[in-house]
């Protein structure tokens, strides 16, 4: 993580990658939701929770487990898990030895509901918080969000308040069902092949999509090697465990501690 980087992801609570994918990457990928296509269920309309501004006429595509996908489809998706785009900017905030949570994916075509505005730095949610500290950002659950297709200003899909990581008052329902203050929301523009990384504690959500074209986010979600929310497959190693390189296989692991390095000779000795 850039210095750049690391001053934006403290104050904003997320920075963008751009570029995290390579066209091979970004065509593979697309193809494999190509392929796929028929088998991604609409959720429901209640992510938008009620809100009046938030309200689509279907629900969102939901992409399933794609790490059960066959091959050769599933290749570029493992290869996300641990990408040289992802890997030191997730050490950065989550450290060594960090896990994946789950991996999922997102559609959205014209017409689908937002989400409403959750997380958010209050209350502390210790799996999910945002923490500075001697130097260093400590980070609860981490998401990376890869764009397939771009995304303009306007067209929906995801969007946060910027800082809510640092959120020290609870937020109103009001703006969380962006029915007030929506100004202060910010709607995030990419191109396909750019990343978003931000902490779970920020307040996000989701607009209406509004674009012609779909929206395609695959979404990985990480936390440090200590916590598990939930596992991705069970304790014991998921079925396509023995077909992962050992990159691969280490971020799907149970919740382990890694002695870290403490500074003090004393122990070293141990
Ligand atoms: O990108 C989106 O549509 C929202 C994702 C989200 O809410 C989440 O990752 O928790």
């Amino acid at each position: 993580m850039t210095e750049s980087e690391k001053y934006l992801f403290d104050v904003h609570g997320y920075i963008i990658v751009k570029g995290a994918l390579s066209a091979e990457e970004i065509a593979a990928a697309n193809a494999a939701v190509d392929h796929y296509s028929d088998q991604m269920p609409a959720r429901g309309t209640d992510l938008t929770n009620r809100s009046s501004t938030l309200a689509g006429t279907f629900g969102r595509g939901d992409m399933g487990s794609l790490l059960l996908w066959d091959k050769p489809y599933v290749d570029v998706i493992r290869n996300m898990m641990v990408h040289p785009s992802f890997v030191s900017r997730l050490e950065a905030v989550l450290g060594k030895g960090f896990r994946l949570e789950g991996l999922g994916g997102i559609t959205m075509d014209k017409g689908a509901g937002g989400f409403w505005f959750h997380e958010g730095g209050e209350p502390i949610d210790p799996s999910r918080a945002y923490l500075y500290r001697n130097g260093q950002m400590y980070c609860g659950m981490t998401n990376i969000a890869v764009q397939l297709a771009d995304v303009g200003p306007g067209d929906g899909g995801f969007a946060c308040l910027p800082g809510s990581h640092k959120a020290n008052f609870p937020c109103p329902d009001d703006i969380r069902l962006y029915e007030a203050h929506q100004d202060r929301i910010v709607q995030i523009t990419a191109e396909a092949g750019d990343a978003l990384i931000f902490t779970e504690s920020l307040m996000h959500g989701a607009l209406p999509w509004t674009a012609d074209h779909q929206r395609r986010t695959i979404l990985m979600r990480y936390n440090a090697g200590t916590i598990g929310e939930s596992v991705t497959g069970t304790y014991t190693p998921p079925p396509y465990f023995d077909e992962l390189t050992n990159e691969q296989k280490a971020v799907i692991s149970a919740p382990h501690y890694r002695q870290p390095d403490k500074g003090s000779n004393l122990y070293r000795t141990q």
